[in-house]
This record gives C-alpha cells, structure tokens and sequence, in this order.
C-alpha cells in the first residue's frame, strides 16, 4: 500500500549574516515533526534552504566588497552547516540561485499573468530593506531620532519606481472564503485572527517587481525587471517539489502538508503566497504554522558559552539533545519563549539526566550485574507492569495528537509523564530489595523497565534522535525496529538476548570551573 505523503517546510533563510538562534529553533522544530511523521510511517518530504536574492543581499555584499553571489556562496555553507550540526533531516536543500528555481518563478509568473493579474504601473512607498516590504504611511512612525520605522522597527526609505503589480485586490474575498472554509489553514489561533482582520481590512494591490538592481530573478519578457524577493522565495516551495514539471515524481508530494514559519512572515505565507497559488491555479498549502520568537532572558550565560546567539556554540557547550530538547520542551510551541543559561541546566538536568537518564541508567546497570547481561526474564507479568507498559502506547496516541496541530511540547509532555511515572514504577517495586526476597520477580520489574526505556526511547527518537539512538543500541534494538509501528508487545524485548556493557547516555551538565569570576 502507498505510504501517505506529508511535505513539510522550514522558512528559506537569508545567508545575509551568519545564522543565529532563531533560524536554529525553525530547524530543530521541523526536523521533529517531520522525523516524526517518519517514524509514524509517512512518506516525507523535508525542504530548506536559502533565500538569496533581495536587495539585502546586494546591499550587505556591496559593503563587504563582494559580489552577491560570493556572499550568498559563503553564507549559505554555514546555514549548510548549522542545519548538519542540528541534526537535520532535510531530504533536499534548496538555493535560489539554483537554475530550477529560476524557471520554476518564471512559470509561476506567466500563469498569473496569463491569467491577467499582472500589470505595469509606477509606485511609490516607504521601503524597509531590512523587511524586504513596503509600509503604507499609516503603518510607519518617526522616532525620536528623526527615522521613519516600520512597525517591526527596522528603518523605511521613500522608493518610487516603475513596477509590475498584482492584483492582490482581486483576492480578498476568495482569501477570506479559504479561511473560512478551511479553519486550519493558518495556526496559531492568534495569527488566524491577525490575518483574518488583515485581508478584511482590505487589500491593495502588491508590487512584484524591481527595476533599481537586478539581483533576483528575472520578469519574463522584461529583462529591466527582476521579481520581487518575496515572490521568488516563497516558490522555493513548489520548485523543489518539481514545478513546473507538474508530472515529475516529486510533484506528488504537493500540497505540502504544512510551511513552518515564524509570527514575522505570516503575511507573506498566508495572504500573499494562496492569492499567486490561486492565480496561478495551483493548490494551495494545506496549512501555515508560525511559531514565536525566542529572546534570550536577558540573564548572564555561562562565561565560556561565549556568543550565546551562535548556535553552533550553544551545540557545542550543552550537547545537541540538551539543545533540541531545552528548546522543544521549554516553549510552547506557537509563543514567544526565552532562554538563559540557568533555564537549559534546569530543565535539561531534571528531565534527561535525572528522569529519562537515570531511569535508564539504574535499569540497565542492574541488569547488568544481575542477570548476566542479557534482557531479564519477563516471567509473568502483574497488573501493575502492563498498566505502566500501556502507558507508552497512550503517549504516543497524545503525542500523534499534538503534533497533528504542532504542539510539540505537548508531545514532549505527555512522553516524559511516562518517563516519570516508569520512575515511580521502579522505585515502588524495589528490585533491589526483591534481589534478596524474589529474585523471579526482580527480573520482571527489570524486564518491564527495560521494556518501558524501549518505548520511551522510539517515542523520543524525533527530538532527542541521537540520545534515542544510544539508548536503543544499548537495547539492541534492531535497527529496522525503531518506528512507531515497532513500539507495542509484538517487538517487545526477548529475554534472554544479549546486551552491550551499559553506559551513561545522559550526563549532568557540570558548571566549569572558573578562575572566580563565577559562570
Ligand atoms: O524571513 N526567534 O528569512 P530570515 C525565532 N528569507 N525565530 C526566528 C527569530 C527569533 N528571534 N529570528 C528569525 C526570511 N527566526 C525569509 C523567509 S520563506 C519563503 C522566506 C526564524 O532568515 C523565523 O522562522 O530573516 C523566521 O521566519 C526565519 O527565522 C527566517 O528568517
């Protein structure tokens, strides 16, 4: 039987810069939920990329003395990196400078203008190269230092050009009927609304193009003009997916199933992006997820965690899983979350090393010195072992749920109530002290521990995946056993099979040592 497909997306980032948190935390969280689904027996098609054109990107090149292209060469290695270093899954990386990407945007263009949405006319606004947008006057203010801001803060120019507009206007009744009609098109509940008032309050008419650089893509039958960074970017999605060649393979996988974003790029993925789809009559997305902003607390990181707003340090200082999970954790997925030193030791420490790691640890080294190193003997089983075994089956009912609607720290949550109450389980059954009075059943309670680490393991795999793995290696789980279909009693440990020497998978984070200055 055809696996059901599930395209899922991260936002295409600027290699303007280097990248920082934020682009680190749209990556752990679609890496989770698209392994997710993996593990859940989807077919998945996980993109990202970069966004290269704009004027941003020629501007920040100019100033460095290099050509766009040099500057979006080199930017784009560490975006590479990072996602590598986050543990990213991603089955493709898109470029925008990519030829395929270029005849997919020109495509996309002659339909919408076949179609007779586009037109020529002259404009004039405020500009926020930063945003790469215009501000209506009204959305714009002077501070007190004389320069006129978009609402977000970055500074706006007067621009007047000649440019190719669409006719966004045209849409605004069959944008408001999409939304109405498919109420999970865009989450959070709150950008819903936003965007709700947004396309009410009326819609002009976008421009499309520019004629002022001509670092981009571009029209098609007006060399003059390259398009709009914005139209470019959000075609990435559909390029990758084979556009125009709509009987490639890969086409199959569209509508993707969700674009991940940040709360800053709602407008261009749930207004902007449908009217061209629409245009263009290509279906349209089947939902747009943006999550909150992270901000650092403000509180003084550990000296030698250096610049906290680099993600590769932060990796390298807390551990890739300690990283992925603080932040999965942590934020409710869909706010605003913050982050400080003291909060990752926190909450990693209490939940993987003394929770999950502990768990695991006094298990298996018991087993380790009691049985010989091999899964103990499941013997008969009591009520009380199958009502916690169960337990992991629930959470992954919950956890399938949660992600359904991308709360990811609901999944997280309900995975590590497991985890806490196996640690109850036991603590309660003391097979330390069964060791004396009834050694049949101190291998019972080990054996449905390991059991439980088993489940938990496979159920934790899409956000801690290389801490997941470890444990299921020392497990042996077979490799081809790991999915989700693999979790219940049919691939239960086999007593009697041989296991590696037990080792730490979780290590407390220890503060460095300091000359006196404190961390
Ligand atoms: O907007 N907290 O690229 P970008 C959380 N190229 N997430 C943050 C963040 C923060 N402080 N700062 C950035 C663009 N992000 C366009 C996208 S898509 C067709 C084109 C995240 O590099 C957030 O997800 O400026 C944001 O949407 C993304 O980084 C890309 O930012």
């Amino acid at each position: 039987m055809a696996r059901d497909k599930f395209y899922i997306t991260t936002p295409i980032f600027y290699p303007n810069g280097k990248p920082h948190i934020g682009h680190a935390y749209t990556v752990i969280a679609t890496d989770a939920m698209a392994r997710f689904q993996r593990l859940d027996g989807k077919d998945v098609f996980f993109l990202s990329g970069t966004d290269e054109h704009g004027l941003k990107m020629q501007q920040t090149a100019d100033k460095e003395g290099i050509s766009a292209q040099e500057l979006a060469d080199r930017n784009t290695a560490v975006f590479r990196d990072m996602i590598a270093a986050l543990g990213g899954s991603n089955d493709q990386f898109i470029r925008t400078t990519e030829e395929r990407h270029h005849r997919a945007c020109q495509a996309i263009w002659q339909k919408m203008a076949d179609n007779g949405d586009i037109y020529l006319d002259s404009y004039s606004g405020w500009y926020s190269v930063r945003q790469e947008a215009y501000f209506d006057e009204s959305e714009t203010t002077v501070g007190e230092d004389g320069v006129r801001r978009e609402p977000l803060g970055s500074p706006v120019e007067w621009n007047e050009e000649e440019t190719y507009f669409f006719r966004l206007s045209a849409y605004q009744d069959k944008l408001l009927a999409h939304y109405e009609a498919n109420p999970d098109f865009i989450g959070p509940a709150e950008r819903r609304n936003e965007v709700m008032s947004f396309v009410r309050s009326g819609l002009k008419d976008l421009s499309i193009s520019r004629s002022t650089f001509n670092w981009g893509v571009p029209v098609p039958g007006d060399e003059k003009h390259v398009m709009y960074v914005w139209v470019d970017a959000l075609t990435n999605y559909i390029t990758a997916a084979g556009y125009p060649d709509t009987n490639a393979e890969r086409w199959s996988y569209w509508p993707a199933n969700v674009h991940v974003i940040g709360k800053d790029i709602v407008r261009f993925h749930a207004v902007y992006w449908p009217a061209f789809l629409m245009s263009a009559g290509i279906e349209l997305p089947k939902r747009v997820y943006a999550h909150g902003f992270l901000f650092n607390r403000g509180e003084k990181m550990s000296k030698s965690v250096g610049n906290v707003v680099d993600p590769f340090t932060l990796i390298e200082h807390y551990g890739l899983d300690a990283v992925r999970y603080f932040f999965l954790r942590e934020v409710p997925f869909g706010q605003d979350g913050s982050y400080s030193h003291d909060a990752i030791v926190n909450r990693t420490n209490a939940d993987l090393a003394n929770d999950l790691g502990n768990l695991a640890q006094r298990s298996l080294s018991m087993i380790a010195k009691n049985c010989d190193g091999v899964v103990p003997e499941k013997g008969t089983l009591g009520e009380e072992d199958f009502a916690i075994l169960k337990r992991a089956g629930e959470a992954l009912e919950t956890a399938r749920t949660a992600m359904g609607t991308q709360a990811l720290h609901q999944a997280l949550g309900a995975i590590f109530n497991v985890v806490a109450e196996a640690n109850r389980y036991f603590a309660g059954q003391e097979p330390w002290a069964l060791k004396k009075t009834d050694p049949t059943r101190m291998q019972s309670v080990l054996y449905t521990t390991a059991e439980l680490v088993r489940r938990v393991a496979i159920l934790c795999q899409p956000f801690i995946p290389g801490s997941a793995e470890k444990l299921l290696d020392l497990l042996a789980v077979d490799k081809g056993a790991r999915s989700f279909a693999h979790l219940g009693e049919e691939n239960a440990l086999v007593s009697g099979s041989a296991l590696p020497a037990p080792q730490p998978v979780f290590p407390r984070y220890v503060e460095p040592k300091t000359d006196g200055e404190g961390a």
